[in-house]
């Protein structure tokens, strides 16, 4: 018996309806500035939260019961989440999973067994998503769980510890491939330090970058046509990550000749915890010709961590969406890299958690839809450079000035006129009244 048994499949049933079991906005058919809303948004769904994650936090146990019918730990387990996992992404229609190694089979001691567990579950899989349709966005190796990793995987001081998280990733990359993902994604957990004392960062970074260069180099080799990506985040576990943000991360990949090979994932309470909008690093990977997918969740701002909330943030998701549009969309998807709060324990809840999910992104959506046909703040931005179109703004765009003869046009106007209002009370006024007016 599933999981999800007593859910049907989900239905849109319109912004009025009361049912908690039907999305309000996400209507996958609906056409959106020239695509349907399933086309804009590739949902999927993240193995480890979904079927792994039960409530465990720092203070106390498992809520949930994520044992879908079988023994945790054991390959059974494995195969009943399997189970439970198309159930539920049919039920939604979502199109997409992505997945750690490790969220697939339990590890063994022997890394030669738990490769023989991938290739079991992994034929399995595969056979899920030929019936379903389903598919993988993207897949990745857990280099951050295991002991081994404590000082990092490719920042590592040992060489063998290094070695097993080349064998890690070749075997995800492997998988990746079998499951035809569109990506793989490095998200340097344990890549960071606590101390200078006791870390040679250049090192570090300098192994790091070549580990990155041999998993391009074999992804290649066996087909994987898809973007590799990074996903930054400051810090948690370490106290100091090197994949800080979007504009780190880029300069890192520029600096190693990588920027060819890679994008960005950015996931919304990431760009947070560094201090920043979450629209500030799509807009910052979009303008580096980087953005490729979205982790899609939120923060909570009176809270320093990691929270990985469902998104209801409607003004996030808003100026998320004009960011991807606005890009030409993404070659990824929205990873719902969320998890439900420790009370919300029930199966149910884990459904309606996603309906919320979809439902704020079909928001900002279409949200982002109004805001481009209304022109308003793009024109407004236009304006605002616009001193830039002709004289000697026109020069310096073109390159064609030198210091001493601005300085000398400086000096032949004595004191320039103020720059202009900013109108940012005004901009946000207008956005108030195109969201709700
Ligand atoms: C943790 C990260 C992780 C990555 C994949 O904070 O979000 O789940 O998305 O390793
Ligand atoms: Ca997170
Ligand atoms: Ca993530």
């Amino acid at each position: 018996m599933s999981a999800f048994e007593n859910v049907g499949k989900i239905q849109y049933e319109g912004p009025k309806s009361q049912n908690p079991l039907a999305f309000k906005f996400y209507n996958p058919a609906q056409i959106v500035l020239g695509k349907t809303m399933k086309e804009h948004l590739p949902f999927a769904m993240s193995w480890w939260h979904t079927l792994g994650a039960a409530g465990t936090d720092m203070f106390g146990r498992d809520t949930a019961d994520k044992s879908f019918g079988a023994e945790k730990g054991t390959m059974a387990h494995a195969f009943a989440k399997v189970d439970a996992g198309f159930d539920f992404m049919q039920k939604l229609g979502i199109e997409y999973f992505c997945f750690h190694d490790v969220d697939l089979v339990p590890e063994a001691d022997d890394i030669n067994e738990t490769n023989r567990r991938l290739d079991e579950i992994s034929d399995y899989i595969l056979e899920k998503m030929k019936k379903t349709g389903i598919k993988c966005l993207w897949g990745t190796a857990n280099m951050f769980s295991n002991p081994r990793f404590m000082n990092g995987a490719g920042s590592t001081n040992s060489p063998d510890v290094y070695c097993f998280a080349a064998a890690q990733i070749k075997k995800a990359l492997d998988l990746t491939v079998k499951f035809g993902g569109k990506g793989y994604v490095f998200w340097g957990g344990r890549e960071g330090y606590e101390t200078l004392l006791n870390t040679d960062v250049k090192f570090e970074q300098e192994n790091i970058a070549n580990l990155m260069k041999m998993a391009v180099a074999y992804g290649r080799s066996i087909g994987f046509t898809g973007d590799f990506y990074i996903e930054p985040k400051p810090k948690e576990p370490m106290k100091h990550q090197y994949d800080y943000d979007a504009a780190t991360a880029i300069g890192f990949l520029r600096q190693y000749g990588l920027e060819k090979d890679f994008k960005m994932n950015i996931e919304a309470n990431h760009a947070t915890l560094a201090g920043h909008t979450f629209e500030h690093d799509l807009r910052i990977s979009a303008m580096n010709g980087m953005l490729g997918s979205i982790d899609a969740n939120q923060g909570d701002p009176h809270l320093g961590w990691d929270t990985d909330e469902f998104p209801f943030d409607v003004y996030s998701a808003t100026f998320c969406m004009l960011e991807v549009l606005r890009a030409g969309g993404l070659t990824g998807g929205f990873n719902f890299d969320a998890k439900c709060r420790r009370p919300s324990y029930t199966m149910e809840d884990l459904v309606q958690a996603y309906i919320l999910g979809m439902d704020t992104y079909a928001l900002g959506l279409l949200n982002a839809e109004k805001i481009i046909k209304d022109g308003r703040v793009d024109a407004f931005v236009k304006e605002r450079y616009a001193g830039f179109n002709s004289g000697i703004g026109a020069k310096i765009r073109a390159g064609k000035t030198t210091l001493e003869e601005l300085a000398n046009y400086a000096a032949e106007m004595k004191a320039p006129a103020l720059p202009g209002s900013g109108r940012q009370e005004q901009l946000e006024a207008i956005l108030n009244s195109i969201l709700f007016g």
